[in-house]
C-alpha cells in the first residue's frame, strides 16, 4: 500500500514535467528533449507513467484494421484490396468451379524496376504470384492486379505439389474416422474414440507409386488428460489419405502391443505445474523512456541506426527482408549490402526406417507454408515490452484475404555486451584509460509452429554492419511409443533410433537444417564469390619460426566451384565481394558469412529425402542470380522429385564472377534427444553472420556514445491498480 502511494505521489511531480515532455517529443528538437529526459529519469517519472506500462502506442504498434491498406513500396505485399481484386479474377478463370488457392502474393517487380524506384515515383505495375490447384492440375499464374490479365507458367516438367492449405488439413483430419477398422483398431488400443486427434504429416516421397495423388499419412494421439498430445502416440498406425478426395488410401496397422504412454507429467501448462516453482522475484525488462530508435515507415520501411530495410510477412518464408542498405559515416551515403534474404526451406529427417516412421522427413516452407504457420507472438513472452508488431494479410484457400496479426515482432536488444572496449594501465599512459560501449541491436523475430515444433527465426541489425540471423528450436519432440519404461530392458545391440525419454516414450533422433536465400549486392549487383584459403606454410629454414598460417584467395568462376564443404582442419573464410569498388587503401570491399550451426546431413546422396532436400548436400552455395530460383527445395516440394532444387540449378555451373549472385546458407542441427527435452524442450539456437570485411574504411562504430547513468532509467515493477 505505501509502495502505491508513494508511486502516485511521484506521478504528480512528475505529471507536469510529462506534459512539458510530450510538447517538446512533438517538435524535432533532439537536444533540448534529451535535457527534459534526464531530469524526469532522475525522478523515475518514465517509470510510473502510462507508457511505460502499457507500451508505447506508436502507429505501428496500434491494432490496426488493414482493409483501406494502400502500397507504398514496389516491394510491400498485396493489401487486402488488391487481393480482393485478384480473387475475383481466380474465381472467374476457374468459372466457378472447384478450385483451392495455395498461395497468393505480390510478384516482386524485377530487380532492376525495383533498384531504379524512388519514393515519390509512380509504382510499378502491381501483380500477384497466384499457386492454385483445379481438376487436379497444379497452376502458376501471374494476375495483373488492376488489369486483371492473367499469365499462366507452364510447370509440366516440375513434380510435386504446392503446400497443403490450411482447409486441406482441417478437411483430412477426420478422414481416418470414416474407416471401420480405423475404429476397431483404436477401440483395441482401449483408447476413448472421442480422444483421438489426427494430425496430417506430409508423406516425403518414396518412389512413383506414389505419383499421381496428393497423399497424407496421418498419424494419431490421444489427447486424454494432457494438452501436450504429441506425448501419447497411438503408435504404429499411419492412415495414408488422398488429400483430394479425403479417400483412405491404406491403413498401417503395426505395433499393436506397444501401450499408450501415460497423460501424467505430459503437460506443460502453467495450470498443469505443482511443486516448486524456479523464481526469479525481480522482474528484468529493457526499457525505452524516450521510445524505440526505430521508426517503420509507410508499414513496411525499417529506419533503426544506420540501417534501413523492407519487411514483409511471407506465407512461405514467413520473413522477407528486402533493400538492406547501411549508411556509411564516412560518406553520409546509404550503401547496399543485401538485396534480399529470407528462409528458402526446411529439412527435418528422423532417423528411423521402420515403416510408421520413414517417411518423416519434412521441408517445412515448401510442404505448409513456414509463414502461414506463424501465429500471434506473445507479449512479454516472445518478445520484450519494447517490441511493435506487424501484422500479415495472407490469403485463405479460397483466395480472400484474412489478417494475421502481431505475427513479426521488432525490437531494439540491449544484452549487456559491448561494442568494443579497451582499458590502458596507468604503468604506460598518466592517467588509466578506459572506454567501453554498449551494443544495441534491432532484433526482426518470427515463430513458426510446426504442429509439434517451434522455430524462433530472428535477423539480428548491429551497427558495426553485422547481420546475424538465428534459429532457435524449442516446442514439442515427436516421439515414438515403445513398451519398455527403463533402459535396463533393453537388449545392448537393440536398434531403439532414439532415447528413451520416459515410460513408454522414445525421443527419436533427427536433424534440423534450415535454409537461406541470401541475394547479396555489395555497393552493386555485380559480385564475386572469394575462397579466403587459410593454410599452413613451410619457412624452409628461413626463419626460427617452423610455418606459419597463409591466406591464399581464389575467386569462384562457376557455381561448381562455390559449393563449399566446411572443413575443420582446411578452413577458409567465404567472402562475398564487389571486385568493382575497393577501399581507399584497395582492398575490393565485401561481407563475409561466418558459418555456425554446421551439422550436415549424414543421408545417402541417392536416399530420396536426400535427393529432395539436397540444398543440404553444402553449407554454402552461390547461383547467378534468377528470379525463378527462390526455394531451394523446388517451387513444389511437396512430394517433390527433387528435379527442381539448388543442387540442380548449381550443377549447371553458370559463371558467377563479376555478376549478380546469390548466397545460400544450409544451418544444421543434429538432435539427439535427451530427457531434458521432456514434455517440451528448452530452447537450443544457433545463428550465423553476414559481417563486414573491408566494407567500411574503419570500425564503423566509433564515433558511438557510451552510456551515463543519469540517462538510464530505473524503475520498479510495474504498480498493479
Ligand atoms: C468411427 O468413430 C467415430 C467417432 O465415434 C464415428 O463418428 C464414426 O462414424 C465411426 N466410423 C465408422 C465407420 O463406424
Ligand atoms: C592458392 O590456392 C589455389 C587453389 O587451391 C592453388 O591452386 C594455389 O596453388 C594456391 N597458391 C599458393 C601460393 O599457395
Ligand atoms: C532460371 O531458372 C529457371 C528455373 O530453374 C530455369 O528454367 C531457367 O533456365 C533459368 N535461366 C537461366 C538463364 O539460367
Ligand atoms: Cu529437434
Amino acid at each position: 500500500m505505501e509502495g502505491k502511494n508513494f508511486f502516485r505521489c511521484f506521478f504528480f511531480i512528475c505529471s507536469v514535467l510529462l506534459i512539458t515532455l510530450f510538447t517538446i517529443f512533438n517538435f524535432p528538437n533532439p537536444i533540448s528533449s534529451k535535457v527534459e529526459l534526464l531530469q524526469c529519469a532522475t525522478n523515475s517519472a518514465w517509470c510510473t507513467s502510462k507508457n511505460r506500462i502499457l507500451r508505447h502506442p506508436t502507429a505501428a504498434s496500434l491494432p490496426h484494421d488493414h482493409t483501406s491498406d494502400v502500397p507504398h513500396h514496389p516491394l510491400d505485399p498485396l493489401t487486402i484490396i488488391e487481393m480482393n481484386k485478384v480473387h475475383k479474377v481466380i474465381k472467374s478463370l476457374f468459372e466457378n468451379s472447384a478450385y483451392a488457392v495455395h498461395s497468393l502474393i505480390l510478384e516482386d517487380p524485377d530487380k532492376e524496376v525495383v533498384l531504379k524506384w524512388k519514393k515519390g515515383d509512380a509504382l510499378p505495375e502491381r501483380k500477384a504470384s497466384v499457386i492454385a490447384r483445379a481438376s487436379g492440375k497444379n497452376y502458376l499464374l501471374t494476375v495483373g492486379v488492376e488489369s486483371g490479365e492473367v499469365v499462366e507458367h507452364d510447370t509440366s516438367h516440375i513434380s510435386g505439389y504446392p503446400y497443403v492449405t490450411l482447409d486441406d488439413m482441417q478437411k483430412v483430419m477426420s478422414a481416418p474416422f470414416a474407416s471401420a477398422h480405423f475404429n476397431r483398431t483404436i477401440v483395441e488400443r482401449g483408447v476413448d474414440l472421442n480422444h483421438v486427434a489426427c494430425l496430417p504429416f506430409s508423406p516425403g516421397w518414396y518412389g512413383e507409386a506414389e505419383d499421381g495423388r496428393r497423399l497424407v499419412k496421418l498419424e494419431c494421439f490421444n489427447t486424454e488428460g494432457t494438452a501436450n498430445f504429441y506425448m501419447r502416440p497411438i503408435e504404429g498406425i499411419i492412415v495414408v489419405t488422398d488429400i483430394d478426395t479425403n479417400e483412405v488410401v491404406e491403413l498401417v496397422d503395426k505395433s499393436k502391443h506397444i501401450p499408450i504412454p501415460k497423460a501424467a507429467g505430459t503437460d506443460y501448462r502453467l495450470s498443469a505445474q505443482n511443486g516448486p516453482m524456479i523464481k526469479l522475484a525481480n522482474p528484468v525488462s529493457m526499457e525505452q523512456p524516450n521510445g524505440p530508435n526505430f521508426v517503420i515507415e509507410d508499414e513496411h520501411l525499417v529506419k533503426w541506426a544506420n540501417w534501413e530495410f523492407h519487411l514483409r510477412p511471407d506465407p512461405r518464408a514467413g520473413v522477407m527482408i528486402s533493400r538492406a542498405k547501411v549508411l556509411d559515416m564516412e560518406t553520409g551515403l546509404f550503401r547496399n549490402v543485401m538485396y534480399q534474404g529470407f528462409s528458402s526451406e526446411l529439412f527435418v529427417p528422423y532417423m528411423n526406417p521402420e515403416e510408421a516412421w520413414y517417411f518423416k522427413t519434412y521441408m517445412d516452407a515448401g510442404e505448409y507454408g513456414f509463414g502461414l504457420q506463424a501465429l500471434a507472438l506473445e507479449p512479454l513472452n516472445d518478445c520484450p515490452r519494447n517490441a511493435q508488431y506487424m501484422d500479415a494479410v495472407f490469403a485463405a484457400s479460397d483466395g480472400t484475404p484474412y489478417v494475421r496479426s502481431n505475427m513479426i515482432c521488432i525490437f531494439e536488444r540491449y544484452a549487456g555486451d559491448t561494442a568494443w572496449r579497451h582499458t590502458e594501465s596507468p604503468v604506460v599512459v598518466d592517467k588509466e584509460i578506459r572506454e567501453a560501449r554498449p551494443k544495441i541491436s534491432l532484433v526482426v523475430r518470427m515463430v513458426a509452429s510446426l504442429a509439434n515444433y517451434d522455430y524462433v527465426m530472428d535477423w539480428e541489425f548491429h551497427s558495426d554492419g553485422l547481420i546475424h540471423i538465428k534459429v532457435s528450436l524449442t516446442g514439442i519432440v515427436i516421439v515414438k511409443g515403445t513398451s519398455y519404461v527403463n533402459m535396463n530392458q533393453v537388449n545392448q545391440n537393440e536398434e531403439l533410433y532414439g532415447t528413451l525419454l520416459s515410460d513408454n516414450i522414445i525421443g527419436v533422433v533427427h536433424d534440423h537444417y534450415v535454409n537461406y536465400y541470401l541475394d547479396m549486392d555489395i555497393d552493386g549487383s555485380d559480385n564475386s564469390f572469394v575462397n579466403v584459403h587459410l593454410q599452413r606454410e613451410y619457412t624452409k629454414g628461413k626463419s626460427p619460426r617452423k610455418s606459419y598460417m597463409k591466406v591464399n584467395k581464389t575467386v569462384a568462376k562457376t557455381e561448381k566451384e562455390a559449393q563449399i564443404k566446411l572443413k575443420l582442419y582446411d578452413p577458409s573464410e567465404f567472402h562475398v565481394i564487389n571486385p568493382n569498388k575497393r577501399t581507399k587503401v584497395g582492398n575490393p570491399v565485401g561481407y563475409k558469412v561466418v558459418p555456425a550451426g554446421t551439422a550436415a546431413s549424414l543421408l545417402d546422396p541417392e536416399d530420396p529425402p536426400q535427393k529432395r532436400s539436397s540444398f543440404t548436400n553444402n553449407q554454402i552455395w552461390v547461383t547467378r542470380y534468377n528470379k525463378s530460383e527462390q526455394w531451394a527445395g523446388g517451387l513444389f516440394a511437396y512430394q517433390s522429385h527433387g528435379e527442381d532444387t539448388l543442387q540442380v540449378w548449381s550443377d549447371r555451373d553458370r559463371p558467377i564472377e563479376n555478376t549478380d549472385i546469390v548466397l545460400w546458407y544450409t544451418l544444421g542441427f543434429h538432435h539427439v534427444p535427451c530427457q531434458e527435452d521432456f514434455p517440451i524442450m528448452p530452447t537450443i539456437s544457433s545463428g550465423f553472420d553476414l559481417k563486414p570485411v573491408n566494407f567500411f574504411e574503419r570500425n564503423p562504430v566509433l564515433r558511438v556514445a557510451p552510456y551515463v547513468e543519469n540517462e538510464l532509467p530505473v524503475c520498479k515493477a510495474a504498480v498493479s491498480s
